[in-house]
């Protein structure tokens, strides 16, 4: 089976797991494990920010950075894309455990216009919440691995700062968009207060995410990790691997990105078969039929031939990783054919 549900199933590489064994490790919530700490001065270092923190996952990483923004003050507001992780998949965590309150925008290709988001900060007004952050996700999935622009990043920080509000970039696979734009990780992350990094998607590590930012915002971070249960101990175990992951992965995801594109614009050619090529940026494709049903027997049929992607009635999303060699991209394009023809 090629497993193309998502780039989270990759799996520790050799190099990993050597290092796993042989990490030297401590109690981190004394800030005393070594491996931690080497783990999260790099990430501070490779992303150009003060400090950065070590979370069990993403989307804890978000959730704790939205408290420290927010401070957990009730009556707080912030501006999301519509289609977003946070705004979708975070089980409401930040409306449940935060009592912060999310403004869901409609993004073109899950990018929010600036005039969108001016329209939506709140006025100085009693009846209203007060707009504390806004959240860009970089690369955009559910619009399909979209790279946000250098140029919209830097309009949308002139406006933040106009405003006095802060950014938080969800960068689950921002090292995917450094890539795909050639640029150093930096160019992005200097946009953001705050960032949240994927350890365990595309640069395959098995476990963890990080966040980023001010010394202070990393201080308030810790101990917002902590009351949710995020205060690990010796986790240096996992950080070795995380080390591993930011030193030796990024490079390589231009390959996940390569195959990515030979799918989808052979994909593409296929008859009922809808693709938007222009957002297949990095490694997420996403497609559907005009035919209601036909997403279903599409992935039973591509799973009859080894190939496993998520989806409903009538779509669905292929992500590509290292586990998904050129010679796959190939043969599943060779499949696909064979039942859409
Ligand atoms: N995304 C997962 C699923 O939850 C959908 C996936 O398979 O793509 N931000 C973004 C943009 C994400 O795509 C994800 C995970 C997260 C945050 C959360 O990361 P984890 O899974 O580590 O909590």
């Amino acid at each position: 089976m090629v497993d193309l549900r998502s780039d989270t199933v990759t799996m520790p590489t050799d190099s990993m797991r050597e290092a796993m064994t042989t990490a030297e490790v401590g109690d981190d919530v004394y800030e005393e494990d070594p491996s931690v700490n080497e783990l999260e001065a790099l990430t501070a270092t490779m992303l150009g920010k003060q400090a950065a923190l070590f979370t069990v996952s993403g989307t804890m990483g978000n959730l704790v950075s939205l408290l420290t923004h927010t401070h957990m003050l009730r009556a707080a507001e912030i501006i999301s894309e519509a289609s977003s992780h946070i705004f979708l998949n975070e089980v409401a965590g930040a409306a449940t455990l935060g009592g912060i309150q999310i403004r869901p925008i409609q993004g073109t290709k899950g990018i929010m216009s600036i005039s969108d988001i001016s329209n939506a900060v709140r006025d100085e007004n009693i009846h209203c919440p007060e707009t504390k952050l806004i959240c860009v996700e970089n690369t955009h999935n559910e619009a399909g691995g979209v790279v946000q622009p250098l140029s919209y990043l830097g309009q949308l920080r002139e406006f933040a700062d106009s405003k006095s509000i802060q950014i938080h970039i969800d960068g689950a696979r921002v090292f995917n968009a450094a890539v795909a734009l050639g640029v150093d990780i930096k160019e992005i992350s200097c946009y953001a207060d705050s960032l949240s990094v994927c350890l365990s998607k595309g640069l395959s590590a098995p476990v963890g995410a990080m966040i980023c930012g001010t010394d202070e915002f990393i201080r308030l971070a810790r101990r917002y990790r902590k009351m949710l249960g995020g205060g690990m101990r010796q986790a240096g175990i996992l950080a070795a691997a995380g080390i591993k992951a930011l030193l030796e992965m990024p490079q390589r995801l231009i390959e996940d990105h390569q195959n990515a594109r030979v799918i989808a614009e052979g994909l593409s050619e296929l008859p009922g078969i809808v693709i938007d090529l222009s957002t297949v940026e990095t490694n997420i494709i996403r497609y559907r039929f005009n035919q209601s049903g036909k997403g279903i027997e599409f992935r039973q049929a591509m799973a009859a031939s080894g190939f496993i992607f998520n989806g409903n009635d009538s779509g669905g999303r292929i992500v590509t990783h290292v586990g998904v060699t050129e010679q796959h991209a190939k043969q599943l394009l060779t499949a696909a054919k064979q039942i859409l023809h």
